[in-house]
């Protein structure tokens, strides 16, 4: 039996890239980068496979009339159009669980890396100031205050990992998490305004777009420090280079961006600001359970077995 035709919309981790090349006929991105060639192999494509961040547009589904699935190497899938997928009754399925460690772990580290300022401490180190005298002092974490915007899988595991700096624990999120032993906000500026520290990791999309906004900021205040390993879209990227500018919060601690790769020089400038290039997930062994998964996901969509892990 021939292999299936699909498409990739992402520059995948080479082993996972690999292992589909050994089972599918994979056209590595071939809409973006030969329009031509893509109008030949369009009509065969039986699936995308595609990473968290990427882009699966109404319109490029409309090209593929023989695509069946869609894979996520990730759990967020908020640039995929799944409404339109659900039109044509194409599944999707994502990565939820297997990184939920990792990017827990990621958020604590930014805030321990921003609060006790320990990219500047390196930096400190190696250039050779601590001849001159001590650093400045630094921002106690364990006791203080945590918000976590987005009480799912990944906040769930911040929380946990709080509880063991002794941080007390509040979260908002629309609906009120049953039997939780956090406090509960309605929104996120009421929960901003009761933290030292406020976490970000809803999904991203249209319905998170700019939830942490002036007003947000505002309410976290001038000591307070903000955390985003959710998506980019979640903040207001330029509200939070004018609060940073104007001494309106403390600090932020950032693994995603609006325009990612791009990062705004204002924020590269600024030294109260922690910077990360999309890494949350990023060990070999949460990278390695994300392309099991999202492999088993398609291998079970082409042997006929129910899919692992499909989106609600
Ligand atoms: P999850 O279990 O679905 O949790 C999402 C949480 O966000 C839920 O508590 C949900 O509660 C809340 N939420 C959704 N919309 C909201 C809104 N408008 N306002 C406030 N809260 C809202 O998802 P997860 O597995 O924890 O993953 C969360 C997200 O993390 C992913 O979607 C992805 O964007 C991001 N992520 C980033 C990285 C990275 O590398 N930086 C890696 C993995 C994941 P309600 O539905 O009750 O509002
Ligand atoms: C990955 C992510 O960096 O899971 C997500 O939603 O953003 C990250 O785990 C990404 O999916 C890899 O493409």
């Amino acid at each position: 039996m021939s292999k299936p035709e699909i498409l990739t919309v992402a520059k995948l981790w080479p082993p996972y890239l690999e292992e589909l090349q050994q089972n599918f006929v994979v056209h590595d991105r071939t809409h973006e980068l030969d329009a031509a060639a893509f109008a030949q192999i369009a009509p065969r494509i039986k699936a995308i496979a595609g990473g968290g961040e990427s882009q699966v547009t109404r319109a490029l589904m409309e090209q593929l009339p023989a695509l069946q699935m869609i894979s996520v190497f990730g759990v967020g899938y908020d640039r995929y159009d799944v409404a339109a997928a659900r039109e044509r009754s194409i599944p999707v399925t994502n990565t939820p669980d297997v990184l939920t460690d990792d990017v827990a772990d990621m958020g604590i580290a930014l805030m321990l890396a921003l609060s006790r300022s320990i990219p500047q401490a390196d930096q400190y180190v190696r250039d050779g100031k601590w001849m001159g005298g001590p650093m400045p002092l630094a921002r106690k974490v364990s006791g203080a205050r945590l918000g976590i915007v987005g009480l799912g899988r990944i906040g769930s595991a911040i929380a946990r990992r709080a509880a063991g700096f002794d941080m007390s624990i509040a979260y908002t999120s629309r609906n009120k998490v049953v039997d939780s032993p956090y406090t509960y906000y309605p929104t996120p500026a009421a929960l901003a305004a009761e933290v030292d520290f406020l976490m970000v990791i809803t999904p991203g999309g249209a319905g998170t777009k700019g939830l942490i906004n002036a007003e947000v900021l505002t309410a976290l205040g001038a000591k307070g420090y903000l955390i985003n390993v959710a998506r980019g879209s979640v903040v207001d990227e330029s509200a939070l280079i004018t609060a940073l500018q104007n001494n309106v919060i403390a600090g932020a601690a950032l693994d995603v961006f609006e325009n990612e790769p791009h990062v705004p020089a204002a924020l590269c400038a600024m030294s109260n600001v922690v910077l990360a290039p999309h890494v949350a997930s990023a060990t070999w062994q949460t990278r390695r359970a994300m392309a099991d998964l999202a492999f088993g996901n398609l291998q079970a969509h082409f042997a006929g077995k129910p899919l692992l892990t499909p989106v609600p």
